[in-house]
């Protein structure tokens, strides 16, 4: 695989970064090749609305959008490209983001974003479903998945737990 960026993680602030670390590990994990930048739908709005206006042009897949409060970058990702966008909810401080995921998942009719669980699963989430959107169209992906799912069954199902004292 060439190391074209096939996904673009895009977060809000370097403050999501500690969230978004298991996103990138994962896509990272699969041998995807990946983004991570910092850009704000309020602080840097021309600069987040031209990274999606441009981002198909350069090769990417998939682009996934993480904000925390008045959570509408990945919304605004998603107004200016075609490609898939997936939006993960940060914790925010006041309301441990209640309001990032009630701004991502309220999109308009017309302008989707598929948006995933607050904080680190829904960051490992929207890189497993990145991953499973490459290897409808990329076999030796698919079989990294596969052997993925079977590793994490085996590891579930290998737990025990402690006999009452
Ligand atoms: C959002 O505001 C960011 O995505 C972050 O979750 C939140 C707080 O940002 P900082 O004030 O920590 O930079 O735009």
């Amino acid at each position: 695989m060439s190391n074209q960026a096939l996904v673009g993680i895009v977060m809000g602030s370097d403050s999501d970064w500690p969230v978004l670390r298991a996103c990138a590990e994962t896509l990272k994990s699969f041998g995807v090749p990946y983004e991570a930048k910092v850009l704000s739908a309020h602080r840097t709005p021309d600069a987040a609305l031209d990274y999606a206006a441009g981002a198909e042009a350069r090769g990417m897949k998939v682009l996934i959008g993480a904000a925390g409060g008045a959570a509408h970058l990945a919304g605004v990702l998603a107004a200016k490209t075609q490609l898939p966008v997936l939006a993960v909810p940060m914790p925010s401080k006041h309301l441990q983001g209640l309001d990032s995921l009630l701004a991502m998942v309220q999109m308009p009719g017309g302008i989707p974003v598929a948006t995933f669980a607050i904080g680190e699963a829904g960051a490992t989430n929207a890189a497993l479903f990145a991953v499973s959107m490459l290897a409808l169209s990329d076999a030796e992906m698919a079989a990294k998945l596969s052997d993925f799912r079977k590793r994490q069954t085996e590891k579930v199902l290998a737990k025990t737990l402690p006999d009452l004292p």
